[in-house]
């Protein structure tokens, strides 16, 4: 039986507390998962504030910048065993988790590595009271042990998006990832033992959220920074855990992402764009759409064509040729994306398709899958349309003006991503000025560019991370003045 450890001081370490890991697509048992007491995750934090004043600590940025390239290339080495992780993990079929999930869990350590070996820090020359003059230049130190806690949609991804940067500027790791995504985490341990990071530099907790090891990192005054990605909710009781020592956070979180689709728009592309946007990854993307609102020349066929799509997504296990869609990560998440079917049935939404589980044969059949689902006749107030769901799934509604869609658009108290599909100019970047989200994507979707801020406003985010934005987050920003 596979066996997910703990990863401590460089070392895989098991405990007396195990649970089931689960596959999505035929809720098979991959292995077990040993769950981390108050005991390891002081452990590992101790761990991580050791290697701070250690070789770590001393460490040239070149040769930090050498150590992170090596363990992308470690990473792209053993591609295919991050790639069998994942999907065992996720179920995601094979296209999406090699194209995106895998190489971009490379690209986030050689990304940041190269952007903190090239930033300059500001200097400026100033004059005297006395006539003479002064410097003040500016210096970025290590923010110390950053708690690192992620989700499931895209584990490696989302992960190393945090530690690529976290480690690039120097400062030391306890990851706490999903208890539903173990794998992908744990051979990154083998990965840092191999390419020679020092231990203590990357250390990983497994367990859930309350009273378990997402909670006993959180609340650990060891830690001196987290940076979390999942549920608004969660982010929440995060947050009050980081007051106590008045801890700085760095928040992803979720959304209930509009898609506004103007009648000039290039139709194909939107309807392909769109396709992706509401069902990629079976629509476990914070960044997706589950709100699409389409100009009213248009509509009709848009609604017609977006099915045809749809339904056009073969569902099956990841290695499967033509699957274009995996199961949800689930039997729980499966069960509150179902609710959310019946909910607008109940609120009395035309199903224009799916809204039910698809028949899938033997032991697939035992796995959380959902047909692709698109509604259309909604009132703005009905659930789909208000809280997130985090499936498959999107109402579909007219609008008249750019006014309306913007105001449509706005109108939640999320504000992570839109994606806007028109071939005017004036119209692309007026829309992309008004629409309060941290990313505004124009006739594309989830398209990055890893220089670029990152981030959610209103309650999907705090701060950005990407590029130097990620500095803001991962160093302290120190003022040198020297008198001359
Ligand atoms: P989640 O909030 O349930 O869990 C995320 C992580 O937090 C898990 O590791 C979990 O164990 C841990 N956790 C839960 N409660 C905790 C607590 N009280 N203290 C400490 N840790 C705790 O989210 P999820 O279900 O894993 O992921 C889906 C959610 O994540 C969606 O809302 C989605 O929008 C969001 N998300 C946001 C982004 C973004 O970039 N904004 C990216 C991916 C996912
Ligand atoms: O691409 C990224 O860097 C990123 N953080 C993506 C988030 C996807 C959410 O599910």
């Amino acid at each position: 039986m596979k066996q997910f450890m703990n990863f401590i001081g460089g070392e895989f370490v098991a405990t007396g507390k195990t649970f089931e890991n689960r596959a999505p697509v035929d809720n098979g048992l991959i292995g077990l998962v040993h769950e981390a007491g108050a005991a390891e995750v002081d452990a590992a934090v101790k761990a991580a504030r050791a290697a701070l004043t250690g070789e770590w600590g001393r460490m040239s940025v070149a040769k930090r910048v050498e150590l992170l390239h090596a363990v992308a290339d470690e990473i792209n080495r053993r591609f295919d065993d991050f790639l069998a992780a994942e999907m065992a993990d996720t179920g995601k079929p094979h296209a999406l988790a090699s194209h995106v999930d895998i190489p971009r869990g490379a690209a986030n350590f050689k990304v940041f590595a190269d952007i903190v070996k090239n930033v300059p820090a500001e200097s400026f020359e100033m004059a005297t009271p006395d006539g003479g003059q002064a410097i003040n230049y500016a210096v970025r130190s290590p923010l110390g042990v950053i708690g690192v806690v992620c989700p499931w949609n895209l584990p490696l991804l989302l992960m190393t998006w945090k530690v690529g940067p976290a480690l690039a500027c120097g400062n030391t790791v306890v990851v706490k990832p999903s208890e539903e995504t173990p794998a992908t985490a744990t051979l990154l341990g083998e990965v840092m033992n191999a390419v020679g990071i020092p231990p203590g530099v990357y250390n990983v907790v497994h367990g859930f959220g309350p009273d378990s090891a997402g909670e006993f990192l959180t609340r650990h005054p060891g830690v001196n920074g987290i940076t979390f990605t999942g549920e608004t909710r969660t982010g929440e009781a995060i947050m009050a855990a980081a007051a106590k020592g008045v801890r700085p956070v760095s928040f992803e979180l979720g959304g209930k992402n509009a898609g506004i689709v103007f009648a000039d728009a290039d139709f194909d592309k939107a309807v392909a764009g769109i396709t992706r946007s509401a069902f990629e990854n079976c629509g476990q993307v914070c960044l997706g759409t589950e709100r699409v609102y389409v100009q009213r020349p248009i509509f009709d066929r848009f609604v017609a064509a977006l099915k045809v799509r749809a339904e056009a997504l073969k569902p099956g296990p990841p290695q499967e040729p033509g699957v274009g869609i995996g199961p949800l990560i689930s039997r729980e998440h499966q069960q509150k994306v179902l609710s959310y079917y019946q909910k607008a049935k109940d609120e009395g939404a035309t199903v224009v398709t799916g809204g039910g589980v698809p028949s899938m044969k033997g032991a697939l059949a035992e796995g959380h899958w959902v047909q692709p689902t698109i509604w259309t006749g909604l009132p703005e107030t009905a659930a789909v349309i208000r809280e997130e769901i985090f499936g498959p799934c999107c109402h579909i509604a007219p609008f008249d003006t750019e006014e309306e869609a913007i105001v449509l658009a706005n109108a939640t108290d999320y504000g992570l991503a839109t994606t806007v599909w028109t071939e005017n100019l004036g119209t692309a970047h007026r829309v992309a000025k008004r629409v309060e989200v941290g990313i505004c994507w124009v006739n594309s979707w989830f398209l990055r560019d890893l220089r670029t801020a990152f981030g959610g406003a209103k309650t999907s985010g705090i701060g950005r991370e990407g590029g130097v934005h990620s500095l803001e987050f991962y160093t302290e920003l120190r003022n040198v003045c020297i008198k001359l």
